[in-house]
């Protein structure tokens, strides 16, 4: 395999700081086993968590107005996949990357999947993408794509979903994730009823091509590039084309694809309820779809959204089996160093979740003891994981402090010498 950050810089950061997060396990143990938890027991259950990392996220993003390209910026899929696995060297807990197409493509997926094996990830859910035109496609997205007024631009859009599931075989992907842009800019413009019909139209026959162990992410989004109305922008229009669509159809929550304010936990609850959830895209946001780094804005948001998704697994909620990605847009970071940092709150919100009393938290909603309830929860909240996220990622060959290994490590330096620059471009991720 190949290790792009050498592992004897790994070992001796990792043996300075030994000795220090060593003592802050063991103050973590003695607090937690005071509270009946023995942390032996939470090491093992949160180092199985893991986040897929989208390949677009290892270039630098942009927004509408423009794009700041940083240094040494991934060239294509091959650099993308590296940088992914330097992600994964050295936080141990993003081991799949989930590619993007168009973008994505190559002419050999078995030189591909080799070249992630050897970087040490493989491949997470395949992305479609419809919603802009690639060079040399024959009809435009322009006005939609799989609810396009159009049967052959319907036509058209279905059938790269078909390819991205006959790529994403060859890959090693078991879901195929549909985003699409498509709604109406202006009131009129669009049928609401025939556009949806439209929707599921179209998504039923890729719905049809999918192999029985695959699944089929379907993503709301609130607005954007449709700003007066977008056909599937919430989470009850999703639940509705996927419980029309069968068993296989899921509703994925992208955490950026809500109103302001909404309770984005309520809808994990709900979407558990009704057997429908198909995971995440882990992001944060103040004002829109910011697309900010996971925990950056609301920690305590994303902390509630794993307290559902903790308690539905430890209640035994039915066909729960949530994908986890980060979907975030990096304009002004280092995007293998946000990824980093994202991945490991993701897994911090998981472990806090995991601490949450729930006899306790149970009784206190049972006896109407609004104060206690919510005190439990913020007890989990405020508890401090990171000696138990640095043991688990030592333990596994990370870095104690990723960041701080990753500057070390000279990469993004050795990467500009090798990666020419893309220089300043307009446009958007
Ligand atoms: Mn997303």
């Amino acid at each position: 395999m190949t290790q792009q950050i050498n592992t004897g810089l790994i070992a001796d950061h990792n043996a300075q700081a030994a000795a220090r997060v060593n003592l802050d396990y063991e103050t973590l143990g003695e607090q937690l086993a005071r509270r009946g938890v023995d942390i032996a027991v939470l090491k093992a259950d949160v180092a199985k968590f893991a986040v897929a990392v989208p390949s677009w996220g290892v270039g630098t993003g942009g927004t509408r107005f423009a794009r700041f390209p940083g240094l040494g910026e991934p060239r294509h899929v091959f650099d993308k996949i590296q940088d992914c696995g330097v992600i994964q060297q050295l936080v141990r807990c993003t081991p799949t990357v989930s590619p993007h197409f168009p973008w994505d493509k190559v002419s050999d997926y078995k030189e591909l999947r080799q070249h992630a094996e050897a970087n040490g990830v493989g491949f997470d859910a395949v992305n479609s993408n419809t919603f802009s035109d690639q060079k040399d496609q024959p009809l435009s997205y322009k006005f939609g794509s799989l609810t396009h007024a159009d049967a052959g631009v319907r036509a058209q859009a279905v059938a790269h979903n078909l390819e991205c599931i006959e790529i994403g075989k060859q890959l090693g992907s078991k879901a195929l994730t549909v985003w699409i842009g498509d709604g109406a800019n202006f009131p009129g413009q669009s049928h609401f009823r025939r556009q949806f019909e439209r929707y599921l139209d179209s998504n039923r026959q890729i719905y049809d091509a999918l192999p029985a162990d695959w699944r089929m992410f379907l993503e709301h989004k609130m607005f954007e590039p449709a700003f007066y109305a977008t056909v599937i922008q919430d989470w009850g229009s999703s639940l509705l084309a996927a419980q029309t669509l069968g068993p296989k159809a899921r509703c994925l929550v992208d955490l950026g694809h809500h109103a302001p304010n909404t309770n984005i936990e309520m809808i994990v609850a709900r979407l558990v309820h009704a057997q429908k959830l198909a995971g995440f895209h882990f992001n944060d946001s103040k004002y829109g779809d910011d697309d900010l780094d996971s925990g950056s804005i609301n920690p305590f948001q994303l902390f509630l959204v794993f307290n559902e998704l903790v308690d539905a697994a430890q209640t035994g909620a039915a066909e729960f089996d949530p994908a986890y990605m980060l979907d975030q847009s990096h304009n002004v970071t280092d995007p293998i160093e946000s990824l980093m940092t994202s991945a490991v709150t993701v897994q911090r919100c998981y472990a806090q979740a995991l601490l949450v009393d729930r006899k306790a938290l149970t009784a206190y909603q049972d006896s109407n003891d609004v104060l206690m309830a919510a005190q439990t929860l913020k007890q989990a909240f405020h508890t401090d994981v990171t000696p138990l996220l640095q043991k688990i990622r030592m333990d596994a060959g990370g870095a104690a402090d990723p960041v701080a290994a990753y500057r070390a490590s000279g990469y993004r330096k050795q990467m500009a010498a090798i990666r020419p620059a893309s220089g300043p471009s307009s446009g958007i991720v």
